[in-house]
């Protein structure tokens, strides 16, 4: 909508709430105060139960990336995820970390806590993730090839069978993409999971096939960012048509889409356009979703230098707009391409964004819900699509 369209809004939905204001005061509110009535009445502090999740019903799951707190001490949080959302992520407790600490020792309390919220309440359940090279224990990483590959798939083998029937999709492999061209692993990540598997890439087959092996229903991703840049988006499909001409079990590609203001709309959708030129039958999942308030160059991301000037605690209107619109967008894109099967933002509510601490300490505004549990204006653009942002 242009500025003037917007403003006209404005002074309309002004001059109608001056008129009921007027209508039931009338002598004790003279026409010539107009300039101190609000232009618009506050926006709601809450949503219609279901506005988001029933928005997208014949499209996509809606999901959210939340941790145990928010089911089991943030009672605001646990009833916005069952009112509004179709599926949730854990952020962290399902990574190899949380669920195997020390080879062969399973800890699965906190992950089933989650399942079970999420099965009481009709949520679906996105795993994230089987393998990573963060958040793993060495231990992973030891011995020789084949003790990698044997270990691994035996990790595999049981945490699928474990949540069997309970998830829907797995993040089997999580950034295995390498971020620079020139690297001599490209189009792979030269991480510790190549050089433990004898400089190879061979370590994603491994995982495929255990995960396949072990609940032949359950939707396999491989998971990656970026992948609204042309450079990384060339070298992850390299890495997934490579699997599927040689028969790897993968269902579809998850695209984290960390964004920023500054970000392409049209690259993300056409990260998903590129998946279905090339693949057909592949699904598309956007697993990481959150929109960063600033714009930031590279070099903040790489070294942490030029970043952008914080907000504090006040976000300039303009840019919560924008980020808005930009949420529309999206989410619009995304409804409109039938292989998008679940959209998951990272995170509830912004205080509790990784983003508050990344690339750089600073307080970001980057998810659906403000830190009091109010809808943003960003939850209202994609959940009524007649809302004047
Ligand atoms: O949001 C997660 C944060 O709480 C963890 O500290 C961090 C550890 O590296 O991982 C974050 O989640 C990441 C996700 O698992 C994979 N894609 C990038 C996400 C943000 O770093």
């Amino acid at each position: 909508m242009n500025i003037n369209a917007r403003l006209r809004l404005k002074l309309l939905a002004g001059a109608a709430f001056f008129a009921l204001v007027g209508c039931g005061r009338g002598k004790e509110l003279p026409l010539s105060s107009a300039a101190v009535v609000p232009l618009l009445p506050p926006s709601p502090p809450t949503a219609a139960d279901g506005a988001l999740k029933g928005q997208y019903e014949s499209n996509f799951l809606v999901g959210a990336a939340i941790g145990l707190a928010q089911i089991q001490s943030e009672t605001e949080d646990a009833d916005i995820l069952v009112k509004q959302f179709s599926s949730i992520t854990a952020e962290n407790i399902m990574k190899p970390q949380s669920l195997s600490p020390a080879e062969g020792v399973y800890n699965f309390a906190d992950a089933d806590a989650l399942v079970n919220f999420s099965e009481a309440n009709g949520i679906a359940i996105r795993g994230h993730t089987l393998l990573w090279h963060r958040q793993t224990p060495d231990y992973f990483f030891q011995g020789t090839p084949i003790e990698v590959k044997d270990r691994l798939q035996k990790y595999i083998t049981d945490v699928v069978t474990h949540f069997k029937g309970k998830v829907y999709a797995w993040d089997v492999v999580n950034e295995v993409v390498t971020d620079n061209g020139s690297d001599i692993t490209a189009p792979y990540r030269n991480s510790r999971w190549y050089q433990a598997a004898g400089n190879s890439k061979d370590y994603i087959d491994w995982a495929f096939e255990a995960a396949r092996a072990a609940d032949p229903d359950t939707k396999l991703f491989l998971n990656d960012y970026n992948t609204e840049t042309s450079g990384k988006r060339t070298r992850l499909l390299a890495v997934v048509k490579d699997l599927i001409d040689r028969g790897i079990p993968i269902d579809g590609v998850g695209h984290q889409h960390h964004l920023q203001l500054s970000s392409n709309v049209d690259q993300a959708l056409k990260a998903i356009d590129d998946v279905d030129a090339l693949f057909s039958g592949l699904i598309n999942h956007i697993t990481e979703l959150d929109i960063s308030v600033y714009s930031d160059p590279g070099e903040c991301f790489s070294s942490g230098e030029n970043c952008a000037t914080s907000y504090g605690d006040n976000v300039p209107e303009s840019v919560i707009n924008d980020q808005a619109q930009m949420y529309r967008d999206l989410f619009t894109g995304f409804a409109a391409r039938p292989s998008v099967k679940s959209v998951s933002l990272w995170g509830l509510t912004d205080d509790a964004s990784w983003l508050n601490g990344f690339p750089v300490e600073r307080p970001n505004y980057p998810l659906l819900y403000d830190k009091d549990r109010k809808v943003k204006k960003a939850f209202q653009a994609v959940s009524d699509l007649n809302f004047v942002i």
